[in-house]
């Protein structure tokens, strides 16, 4: 049985210390979590930056303090920098700087035109988190992007939230813009125009992967996030957990930190039969030879 890479998604765009005092959000905090997710069994961490407020940023040398940081202690994992933050208005030229500055091993892509978030709240009588998150704007502009993370050889981590998005990934690999194995990222269960964390949505997104591809599951929200590690495992998917995803531990629990949530996972993970990967194995499965920040 093939091992399985774990990432852990550290602190998101989203939501802060509102929703949990744990999620971290200054460097120190984010480094000090990432160090703890790796020592857990995180073979990949998944970082964002935030500024001095805790709001999203795209600031490239806040991202290098955090690389730096885990680097600086050790840290062994595989990083991959999130060029998300659309959902925070953050441009997308700002948001891609980080490719051809810290060149890192992986980066996020999303890879589609954007979509609408949110849900109508019977009780309130009103739709809440109403909005629509702009990606890019044309096939061209994507592409641009694709070559942009090719020639800094980072690998792209492609974000899909619908079933359309797999179009423009086979475009993409027709324009001969991705390298190979794909890595894959479901993100399933955003309220709104995403698609529901399903086994059966789940199983459809998978047959309609080039072949070779890798992938993963972004499980979204407490009621998807551990539920859907079972299906994915015995689908021969990769998983992502943390505080960006889900800022609680168990039912009424709030997450104590992205450590924890890691060994949760690794437990599971073990309880079904498999074994976490480690970064020198995620290298291999991945074929990564770029970065600067390894
Ligand atoms: N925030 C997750 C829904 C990214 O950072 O670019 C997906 C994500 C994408 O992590
Ligand atoms: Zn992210």
């Amino acid at each position: 049985m093939a091992p399985t890479i774990i990432t852990c998604a550290l602190t998101g765009a989203q939501q802060g210390k509102e929703a949990n005092p744990a999620l971290p959000e200054q460097p120190d905090e984010i480094i000090a979590q990432g160090l703890d997710a790796w020592r857990a069994g995180a073979a990949i961490l998944h970082l964002h930056a935030r500024d001095g407020n805790g709001k999203a940023s795209s600031d490239v040398e806040i991202f290098r303090r955090i690389v730096e940081g885990l680097r600086g202690a050790g840290c062994e994992a595989v990083l991959n920098l999130s060029t998300g933050g659309a959902v925070a208005g953050l441009p997308l030229d700002e948001r891609i700087r980080l490719v051809p500055v810290l060149q890192p091993e992986i980066a996020s892509f999303s890879v589609g035109g954007g979509s609408m978030l949110g849900r109508y709240d019977r009780g309130a009588d009103a739709w809440v988190g109403d909005r629509f998150v702009q990606l890019f704007t044309s096939h061209g502009e994507m592409e641009h992007v694709a070559r942009t993370f090719r020639d800094n050889r980072t690998r792209p981590e492609l974000e899909v939230y619908h079933s359309g998005m797999l179009n423009n990934i086979a475009a993409l690999q027709e324009r001969g813009v991705l390298d190979d194995p794909l890595l894959v990222n479901f993100v399933m269960g955003i309220s709104g125009e995403c698609t529901k964390a399903t086994v059966k949505n789940l199983l459809f997104m998978v047959e309609g992967l080039p072949a070779g591809a890798e992938w993963l599951v972004s499980a979204i929200g407490a009621s998807n996030h551990f539920r859907m590690l079972g299906a994915v495992f015995a689908m021969g998917g990769h998983i992502r957990v943390g505080l960006e995803d889900n800022v609680y531990y168990a039912r009424g629990e709030l997450a104590a930190s992205n450590g924890q949530v890691v060994e949760k996972a690794v437990r599971i993970l073990r309880e079904l039969g498999g074994e976490p990967a480690t970064p020198e194995e995620t290298r291999r499965i991945l074929n990564l030879s770029g970065g600067t920040t390894t």
